[in-house]
Order: C-alpha cells, then sequence, then structure tokens
C-alpha cells in the first residue's frame, strides 16, 4: 500500500480506533495533528477533507475518507486484515456492533462525560447527568451480554475492529468517575485488550 496519512489528535477517542487498527494490522502511516486545542477543523483546507469539522480523516494515495468506524472498515479491508471477515454473515455481525457502538452506545454517553470527566460548566443539570448515565449503562448492559455469549468477543468468538472499538468504549466508561454496575465480561474484555500494547498506547490515564 502507499501512502497513508492519518489526520486528528491522540486524544479523540474515535482517532484512537483509527491508530489502533492502523497499528494492529501493521501499516505504516503518519499523523498530522488536526483538532482543537491544537489545529482547528474548521479551517477550509481541513473543511475540504471533512465538511463536518471533525477528527479523524485519513488520505491514502489521495483517497479521502471519514468517519472513525468507516475507517476502521476500509483499512482492515484494504490491508486484508482478520480483524475485518471475509464471509457476509461474519462480516454484517462484527458491523453491526460498530455501527451499534457509534448510534447507540456512544449516542449515551455524551452529557455525562461533559459533566463528570470534562467538568464542563455548561452541563451541570443533574436530571440530565442522571439521565445521561442511566441510557448508558443500559447499553453497556447489552454490550455485558454479548461479551458472555460471544466468549469474551463482541463477533464471531473472536477478535476483530468491534472489540477495538468497544474497549475504548469502555475506557471512557471507567474513566468517567460515577458508581459504576459490575459488568465482569466487560471489565475483563478491557483488562484483556488493555493489557496489549496497543492497549497501554491508546487506553492511558492521558487519554480517557
Ligand atoms: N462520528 C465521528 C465523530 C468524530 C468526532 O466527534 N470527533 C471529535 C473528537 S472525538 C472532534 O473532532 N472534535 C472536534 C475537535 O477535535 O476539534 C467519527 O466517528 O469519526
Amino acid at each position: 500500500m502507499g501512502d497513508l496519512r492519518i489526520l486528528g489528535r491522540v486524544t479523540s477517542i474515535n482517532m484512537r480506533k483509527v491508530l489502533w487498527t492502523a497499528d494492529l494490522i501493521g501499516t505504516e502511516y503518519v499523523t498530522e495533528l488536526w483538532g482543537l486545542p491544537h489545529r482547528d477543523p474548521h479551517e477550509p483546507e481541513y473543511l475540504a477533507l471533512n465538511p463536518n469539522a471533525l477528527v479523524p480523516v485519513i488520505i491514502d494515495d489521495g483517497f479521502v475518507l471519514w468517519e472513525s468506524n468507516a475507517i476502521m472498515r476500509y483499512l482492515a479491508d484494504t490491508r486484508r486484515s482478520g480483524l475485518w471477515p471475509v464471509g457476509a454473515k461474519e462480516r454484517a455481525l462484527v458491523d453491526q456492533w460498530l455501527t451499534w457502538q457509534v448510534a447507540e452506545l456512544n449516542a449515551q454517553w455524551g452529557y455525562a462525560v461533559q459533566a463528570l470527566m470534562r467538568r464542563n460548566p455548561a452541563f451541570t443539570d443533574e436530571g440530565r447527568i442522571a439521565e445521561s448515565i442511566r441510557k448508558w449503562t443500559a447499553a453497556m448492559q447489552i454490550l455485558e451480554n454479548q461479551l458472555i455469549k460471544g466468549g469474551g468477543y463482541v463477533a464471531n468468538h473472536r477478535m476483530s475492529i468491534a472489540d477495538l472499538a468497544v474497549a475504548l468504549s469502555a475506557h471512557r466508561w471507567f474513566s468517567t468517575p460515577f458508581e459504576h454496575p459490575d459488568f465482569p465480561a466487560i471489565r475483563d474484555h478491557y483488562e484483556k485488550l488493555k493489557a496489549t500494547p496497543e492497549g497501554q498506547k491508546y487506553m492511558s490515564a492521558e487519554t480517557p
């Protein structure tokens, strides 16, 4: 493969999904620092790549792609990685959980993370914090049940890019201070991935 550029900042959970995928499949890349408080993705140069003004973006030999989970799929596919199965049904299950991570799980934690982790003064409504935690916990219960059924993996009883996305999500869960219910399968999955070199790199205390 040719020249792969990954644009974003490592403090972004979505950037880390992409970096972790690229590291695991062993593809070479260069990173370019974008995203606040570094380079503002609203700059015209960046907006021309991603009109959403969000990180990450990749440029792969001139091919531009945004949306972190789409990038994970693309990298694991083009580099023929076992992290993205070939069979239609196995692949669809990995895709299902990747889509669930961004559409159902990620959608719940926003208010609680802003209030409790980032201490953002615009997020102090106790009712909304409780609501966010309640919905986030309900989604995590679904993940817990799936990891028990899946023998410690998200799909197909083996490691895939969906495991990276949910491990980073679990990192956010454990890094947000509130009283967490016990989810042993999520804890085991998180600890297993955190023990890998990439897990240590991308799920540190500096990158919640
Ligand atoms: N759905 C997008 C969300 C991307 C996103 O929300 N990126 C955040 C960082 S996690 C961002 O760009 N924030 C603005 C900034 O960093 O300037 C994806 O998965 O790539």
